[in-house]
């Protein structure tokens, strides 16, 4: 494992080990924590949002938003394979739902797969959606509304989209999976 994780990554789930023969082109780590951010004038509010951190591939991968509470956008490339080391800092149970993608039922956050505080969850899978604008959220309780959500930007591999800017919108209504 790469340095700086410390003694937070204990993967708990015995088959949630690194599959050896799975080479990722984008590997980052996601972990879910308390936060506080200036959401009106006056006092922060408290939420609990994502934060995530380039290991492999370009830091432009994943593009956190300062002074909001959403979780970063993560770019991925359809057809590559990602990992994602997920750890819970939050004091409940939780585990991430890749909203729309393509992904086995073990890597697709299912409820049952949740993880206590100070405990992670490996991600494993290829790209394998068309180019467009997804979302990764908590699958966990009400959680959502407390931050932790964050969109997911797929880009199809022949092309590399030429663009300054993008607009993410975010509608907090969630039509339940
Ligand atoms: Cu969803």
């Amino acid at each position: 494992m790469t340095g700086g994780f410390g003694p937070l990554l204990n993967y708990s789930v015995a088959s949630q080990n690194a599959d050896t023969n799975f080479t990722p082109d984008l590997d980052i780590s996601l972990t879910a924590r308390p936060d506080e951010v200036a959401v009106l004038p006056g006092r922060p509010t408290q939420v609990w949002r994502y934060h995530a951190f380039v290991h492999k591939g370009e830091k432009s991968r994943v593009v956190e938003i300062p002074r909001s509470y959403l979780g970063p956008i993560i770019k991925a490339y359809r057809g590559e394979k990602v990992r994602i080391r997920f750890t819970n800092e939050i004091p409940e149970e939780s585990i991430v739902h890749w909203h729309g993608l393509h992904v086995p039922a073990i890597m697709d956050g299912h409820p049952r797969y949740v993880v206590s505080q100070g405990q992670s969850y490996l991600y494993e899978f290829e790209v394998n959606n068309r180019a467009g604008t997804y979302w990764y959220h908590s699958h966990t309780m009400l959680q959502e509304q407390s931050g932790v959500y964050g969109s997911i930007v797929i880009e199809p591999k022949e092309k590399k989209l030429e663009y300054d800017s993008f607009i993410i919108s975010y509608y907090m209504i969630h039509l339940h999976d």
